[in-house]
């Protein structure tokens, strides 16, 4: 009897330390892309939604799994279309939250990406919005949004391919600014290709009224040899004030007349957990 009790006994302490580690790591995984299959899962939407090549090419948008030799990590590798083939202007695909960030609450967001390829024209992040409608919507499905691109714009400046917030904007209408190094007061320098980056961004879906609406940034690797706050305060595109429900990403190739090239963007370690929390969910 009194053996069985102190089983019970350490069979609980055992349960309640166990409970305890899993608290402690509140991340929630939304890919990290180490199932076996050689193509993303099912659970993402894969979407050429404004597809323009010519001559036409079906599906354009690529989408591979790929492993690194020496850690056998997996990853996903995205490009708007094969090398040379043009036009597909807007290949999403994205995939539902673990969690629904309420209006009023604050997450964290972590995602590592690495630029495979200059020129190229890659944006992430959250979206209110269902697929029917991210779909319809394309850019402005975003809310918090990051981008990557060494694009020249239409006015005629030219991207630096630094990663990019939203400074403000209005009806869909966003003014992209670099990320900012604080430790010398300029712009971001360029991603690095080939160079894997941590990103954290603070996503507050509190009401526009309550200072709501926003993100901020945080970033580690390449000039960031230690984890640095890069922006406060981007606006959200649509400023919706809606549940954010879908992790999504866009590639475009450019149009037909002035492509921008097809350089790939690797996503991994895809998480979020509540409230602001600056620790990495991977080693
Ligand atoms: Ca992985």
């Amino acid at each position: 009897m009194k053996k069985s009790y102190q089983l019970l006994v350490a069979s609980l302490l055992c349960v309640s330390a166990k409970g305890m580690a899993e608290v402690d790591t509140s991340w929630l995984l939304i890919d990290d892309f180490e199932s076996a299959s050689n193509t993303l899962s099912s659970d993402w939407h894969i979407r050429d939604v404004q597809n323009e090549t010519n001559p036409f090419v079906k599906s354009p948008q690529i989408a591979l799994i790929k492993q690194e030799q020496a850690s056998q990590n997996r990853y996903y590798l995205k490009k708007p279309a094969a090398n040379g083939v043009l036009g597909n202007r807007k290949a999403l695909s994205y995939i539902q939250l673990p969690n629904t960030l309420n209006v009023g609450d604050t997450a964290t967001f972590y995602t590592r990406i690495m630029v495979e390829s200059f020129p190229n024209n890659h944006s992430f992040g959250l979206s209110n919005q269902r697929p029917a409608d991210i779909d319809k919507l394309a850019y402005n499905a975003f809310e918090p949004m990051l981008r990557v691109t060494d694009k020249t714009e239409s006015d005629g400046t030219r991207n630096s391919g630094a990663l990019m917030v939203i400074k403000e904007a209005l009806n869909g209408k966003a003014k992209y600014q670099d990320i900012q190094n604080p430790l010398n007061g300029k712009a971001a320098e360029p991603l690095q290709e080939g160079k894997w980056y941590e990103v954290w961004y603070v996503v507050d879906n509190r009401l526009k009224e309550n200072g709501g609406q926003t993100y901020s940034v945080y970033i580690r690797g390449g000039e960031f040899s230690q984890q640095q706050k890069v922006y406060d305060n981007a606006e959200f595109r649509m400023k919706r004030e809606a549940e954010l429900v879908y992790f999504v990403t866009i590639a475009n190739t450019g149009p037909l007349k002035q492509p921008y090239g097809n350089g790939g963007l690797a996503y991994d370690d895809i998480y979020m957990t509540t409230g602001i929390e600056l620790s990495a969910p991977v080693d």
